[in-house]
């Protein structure tokens, strides 16, 4: 049976299906500046374990109060004064969460303002689009915290802005904000107003799409990132036998083929 997303089963994430297969989750811990302690993390799993089969066609992920998410909930890293192997499990959860957004086929559009930082990087950057505004900032505190990455930021944030500028972070601090952290890559896009907005602007657009398309775009080209060239142009071809020929595709291209359908034109 298909699972279906109960809003009550969640404390530390807000989740609610905000328009027609639209749902927002929010990071609901502001007084903790939404640190990501291990609950919030097993919220993250069960939300996206359950999102791909329970039609949902968009994500919008935000942060509560002013700062998207400060990362590790180092009080609680602080207190349990964990083992080598209670934190590479919990850094298996994170994968786990966190694969679940990139992996699943569902569009995850991040809103992000204020401190996008260490483990908050992390998270955003298991989003398939991310949109800021002008308060966000993003930095890798954790050579400063004598820590390491553990949600995957040597995988995904070293993807969207390179390994040199990611080792200088991890060894400096180094902050980036505004429209040079939007050029380098951190964001798709950089908005005046409220990234929440335009968040949800982007996710009406995406939900617009086949589901199925969607799956393809938010799932295959990830792996494919994984593959060698040879063996990602066959999974490409095996996956566009399936995406291409879906029935619901028809109509879309009778609308083309019969000039009803809006063209591509320039912005102008
Ligand atoms: C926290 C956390 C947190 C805030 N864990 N509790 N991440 C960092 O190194 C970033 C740490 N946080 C900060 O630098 C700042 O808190 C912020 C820039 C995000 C926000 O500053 P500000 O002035 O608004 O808030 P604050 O006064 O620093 O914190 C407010 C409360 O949030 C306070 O709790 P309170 O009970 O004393 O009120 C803080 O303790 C709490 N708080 N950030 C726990 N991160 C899988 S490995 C990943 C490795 C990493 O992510 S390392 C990077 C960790």
């Amino acid at each position: 049976m298909a699972p279906t997303i109960d809003p009550t089963r969640f404390t530390n994430l807000a989740v609610e299906e905000r328009e027609s297969g639209i749902w927002v989750v929010t990071l609901n811990r502001a007084a903790k500046r939404n640190a990501l302690d291990s609950h919030t993390v097993e919220e993250l799993v069960e939300f996206f374990s359950a999102a791909p089969r329970a039609g949902v066609r968009a994500v919008v992920l935000a942060g509560s109060g002013d700062h998207f998410c400060a990362g590790l909930d180092l009080i609680e890293h602080h207190d349990e004064d964990r083992s080598p192997a209670d934190f590479m499990h919990l850094c298996l959860r994170w994968h786990e969460a966190f694969n679940k957004m990139e992996y699943g086929g569902v569009p995850i559009i991040a809103a992000l303002h204020g401190a996008v930082v260490g483990g908050g990087l992390e998270l955003a950057s298991s989003a398939h689009v991310r949109v800021m505004d002008q308060t966000a900032y993003f930095a890798l505190p954790e050579g400063q915290r004598g820590l390491f990455t553990g949600g995957g930021a040597t995988i995904r944030v070293t993807d969207l802005v390179g390994k040199s500028r990611m080792i200088d972070m991890m060894l400096t601090g180094r902050v980036y904000q505004g429209q040079e952290a939007a050029d380098l890559g951190f964001a798709q896009y950089i908005v005046e107003g409220s990234s929440f907005d335009a968040a949800m602007d982007v996710a009406r657009k995406a939900a617009q799409n086949l589901p199925l398309s969607n799956f393809a775009i938010c799932s295959a080209v990830s792996h494919m990132q994984n593959m060698s060239a040879m063996d990602a142009a066959y999974a490409e071809a095996v996956v566009a036998g399936v995406v291409n020929t879906q029935p619901d595709a028809r109509a879309r291209l009778a609308a083309f083929a019969d000039k009803s359908a809006a063209r591509v034109r320039r912005n102008d």
